[in-house]
């Protein structure tokens, strides 16, 4: 038995086994390809919790020779007095086989102490290799349960599936190693305890590890959207004129693309945390913000219609913040909010509802001493308004992109998500409670309660 509770997985090509140890282990550097027989290695993925191993999982390559394995098994069983021991001759005797590499690499585990996780695909019947890889697994006498991998096809064979696996395994369980949250990951590792009594301690010690992992993990993303309301709030872009040369409504244009472009360049900063949090950090760039979000970027109008605040949020954070509410409440109404970032220049004067400015030529435009010297008129936009809908747009998208991501397996490789069309979630801002909303409106303003503003945003992520 080994020190570290370690589960091999085991069953035929192109299962999902391989699915099923990349989701466990968080781990998208595991190969999962529609090819059967590309797993060649057997190879160790471990859980870590603070750089120790907690439990381990072991990928291996699907059998090959299921007749010849039990008739093998069946001719050395009277030799050897144990089931270990049967192992062990097969092991040893077929160890330089090449046509053998595969099963002896899946089965070496096993002798060495590794309970096994036997994966099945149940969109297809039962088959009779299927029924040999149980035999074989049965005769060895390893500690072992059933993990019925359906994908996501029909599962018509699902019943028949059970009734077989039943004969062999009295702990059967499904899962989907694509769509798994994390609860479900959890409830897994609880059934793990089952198969060993041993290791029952050492698995509660590991998902207590791992459900504060995830705790601490929320509470890390929601400072993560907390630092980087900070620096959107306070950011600001200025540009000097001169009356000669350059044309003061171009350079208001310019002022403003450059301003889109640092702020979306700083809620990119932030969703990159958010994704390195949750160890997607290598699959191709595929959940990246703008995979995610595709073109629609914090600034576009199909943003602004979706996740477009309510009248009564809006009206709600301009009194608690005790601004100029008329200018922001229009910005709710269909219609203003289209367009109003794109840089034309009678569109231009919309932006002024996010600075207190009555129109664009009113976007702070004075000499100081330093543009003075230089002869030229300084223009700064921002920084933003403390009560400016966009703070509540960019929660929103974080909050999503949160979610987006915490729930996305590390198997699924596929079909990355592009979400703008959103269903109506209780973590959005337009549906918190009032005090919530009171609690972030005093927090933008000056700063207060940063703790209490971090702590509803975990409890949106919990939600
Ligand atoms: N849709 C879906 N496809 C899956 C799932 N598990 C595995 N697959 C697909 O099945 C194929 C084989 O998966 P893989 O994990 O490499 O199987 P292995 O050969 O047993 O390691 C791949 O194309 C996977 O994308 C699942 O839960 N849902
Ligand atoms: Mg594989």
């Amino acid at each position: 038995m080994q020190s570290i509770p370690t589960f091999a997985v085991i069953g035929h090509p192109n299962e999902g086994k391989s699915s099923v140890v990349s989701t466990l282990t968080e781990n998208d550097r595991i190969m999962i390809t529609s090819t059967p027989g590309e797993t060649r290695q057997t190879k160790e993925f471990p859980i870590e919790v603070d750089g120790n191993v907690i439990l381990n999982f072991i990928d291996t390559p699907g059998f090959q020779h299921t007749t010849k394995i039990i008739k093998w098994f069946e001719k050395y069983q009277k030799q050897h007095k144990s089931a270990q021991g049967v192992l062990n001759a097969f092991l040893e005797e077929l160890k330089d086989n090449k046509s053998f590499h595969h099963d002896v690499q899946l089965l070496k585990p096993i002798a060495n102490g590794a309970a096994v996780i036997f994966v099945v695909d149940a969109s297809h019947p039962l088959r009779k290799h299927d029924k040999y890889e149980m035999e074989i697994l049965r005769l060895i006498g390893c500690p072992r349960m059933a993990l019925i991998n359906s994908k996501d096809a029909a599962t018509d064979y699902l019943d028949d599936w059970k009734s077989e696996l039943k004969r062999h395994y009295n702990i059967i369980r499904e899962f989907n190693a694509h769509h798994a949250s994390f609860a479900e990951r959890i409830k897994l590792l609880e059934a793990l305890k089952a198969m060993q009594q041993e290791w029952e301690a050492d698995l509660s010690t590991a998902i207590d590890a791992l459900t504060e992992n995830w705790q601490a993990r929320l509470e890390e993303a929601a400072d993560d959207i907390c630092g980087m309301i900070d620096k959107i709030i306070s950011y600001k872009e200025t540009a000097l004129l001169d009356e000669e040369k350059k044309d003061e409504e171009e350079l208001k244009n310019n002022l403003l693309e450059s301003y889109k472009k640092n702020i979306s360049k700083i809620e990119i900063r932030c969703h990159n945390s958010i994704r390195k949090l949750f160890r997607h950090d290598l699959f191709e760039g595929e959940l990246e913000s703008k995979v995610i979000f595709g073109e629609n970027d914090l600034f576009s109008d199909d943003t602004w219609r979706v996740l477009g605040l309510s009248r009564l949020q809006l009206t709600a954070a301009a009194s608690i913040a005790g601004a100029a509410g008329g200018a922001v409440v229009d910005l709710a109404l269909p219609g203003l909010t289209f367009g109003i970032f794109s840089a034309s220049g009678a569109l231009l004067g919309s932006i002024s509802a996010f600075f207190g400015a009555k129109s664009i030529s009113n976007i702070r435009i004075g000499r100081n001493r330093w543009s003075l010297k230089l002869g030229g008129q300084r223009l700064q936009l921002g920084p933003l308004k403390k009560d400016s809908p966009l703070i509540y747009i960019i929660i929103d998208r974080a909050l999503l992109y949160f979610d987006t991501i915490s729930q996305w397996s590390h198997a699924r490789r596929a079909n990355a998500p592009y979400v703008i069309q959103i269903t109506e979630q209780p973590w959005l801002t337009r549906n918190w409670q009032k005090n919530e909303r009171t609690t972030l409106a005093r927090y933008l303003k000056n700063k207060e309660l940063r703790d209490e503003v971090c702590e509803i945003l975990v409890d949106k992520m919990q939600s």
